[in-house]
C-alpha cells in the first residue's frame, strides 16, 4: 500500500512502547496508517528509540518544563496538530489530559487501558486486581473524554487470572492481548467504520455499541 492510501495518526507514549512497536509491526504487514511521530512526555522512554529504529520522527515534551497542566497540553496540542494526524493514540501515555486537550480531539483520541472497564479506572490495575480476587481481568480501547477511563468502550480482550499470579506476570498477559486489540481498532478507525459523534454514541460498521466487542482470537473479526 502506498503512503497515500495510509491514515495518518500521532502516538503518544510515556515508557517501553510496547503497544507502540504493534501499531508499528502492524503498518509493515498491512495496517493503513502513517505513524507521522511519537511523542513522549519523558525524554528517556525507550519507546521513543523505537520510533527512531523505524525510521519515525520522535519528540520529547516534558512535563516537567510546563508551569501547569493548561500550558504543556497547549504546547502538546501545537507540537502535534503540526503533524495533521487524523487520530492521535495514546499508548501508555501516563499523563492526565486537560478538557480543553480532549475537547480538541475529540472523537479521533483512543486510548489502552489494563482493565476490563468500567471496573478499575486508575493506575495499578493489575495489583488491584490480585487484591480483589478478581479471576478475570483484561484490557480495554476506548475513546477519551473528560471523564478519566470513562469514554466509550469499543473493544475488549480478556485475560484469565491463574492462582500464584503476582501483578508482573498478570500484566505480561494483559500486554499480549492489548498488542492484538490496538491494531484492530486503529484498523477499523483507519478505514472510517469506527466513529463516536458529538453525544459519545459509538458506532462500528454503522452499529450502535452499546457495549465492547469481545475480542476472540479464533474468529475472525474486522
Ligand atoms: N485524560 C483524560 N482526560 N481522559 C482519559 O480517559 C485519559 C487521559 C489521559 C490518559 C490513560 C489512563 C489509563 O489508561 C489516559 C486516559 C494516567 C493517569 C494518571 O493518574 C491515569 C489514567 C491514565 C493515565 N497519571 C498521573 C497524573 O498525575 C501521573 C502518573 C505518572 O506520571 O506515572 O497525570 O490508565
Ligand atoms: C500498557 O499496559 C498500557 O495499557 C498501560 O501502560 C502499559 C504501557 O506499555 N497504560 C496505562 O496504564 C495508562 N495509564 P507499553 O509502553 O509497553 O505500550
Amino acid at each position: 500500500m502506498t503512503s497515500t492510501h495510509r491514515f495518518p495518526v500521532v502516538v503518544l507514549i510515556s515508557g517501553s512502547g510496547s503497544n507502540l512497536q504493534a501499531i508499528i509491526d502492524g503498518a509493515k504487514r498491512g495496517l493503513p496508517v502513517e505513524i507521522r511521530a511519537v511523542i513522549s512526555n519523558r525524554p528517556d522512554a525507550y519507546g521513543l528509540q523505537r520510533g527512531r529504529q523505524a525510521g519515525i520522527e520522535t519528540a520529547a515534551l516534558n512535563h516537567q518544563d510546563h508551569a501547569d497542566r493548561e500550558s504543556y497540553d497547549q504546547a502538546l496540542m501545537r507540537l502535534i496538530d503540526g503533524f495533521s494526524p487524523g487520530l492521535v493514540i495514546l499508548a501508555g501515555f501516563m499523563r492526565i489530559l486537560t478538557p480543553a486537550f480532549v475537547r480538541h480531539y475529540a472523537g479521533r483520541l483512543l486510548n489502552i487501558h489494563p482493565s476490563l472497564l468500567p471496573n478499575y479506572t486508575g493506575l495499578h490495575t493489575h495489583q488491584r486486581v490480585l487484591d480483589a480476587g478478581d479471576r478475570l481481568h483484561g484490557a480495554t480501547i476506548h475513546f477519551v473524554t473528560e471523564k478519566l477511563d470513562g469514554g466509550p468502550s469499543i473493544i475488549q480482550a480478556q485475560v484469565a487470572v491463574e492462582a500464584g499470579d503476582d501483578a508482573d506476570g498478570l500484566a505480561a498477559r494483559v500486554l499480549e492481548k492489548e498488542h492484538r486489540i490496538y491494531p484492530l481498532a486503529i484498523r477499523w478507525f483507519a478505514e472510517n467504520r469506527l466513529k463516536m459523534d458529538e453525544n459519545g454514541e459509538v458506532r462500528l460498521d454503522d452499529e450502535k455499541l452499546d457495549r465492547p466487542v469481545l475480542f476472540r482470537p479464533h474468529e475472525p473479526i474486522g
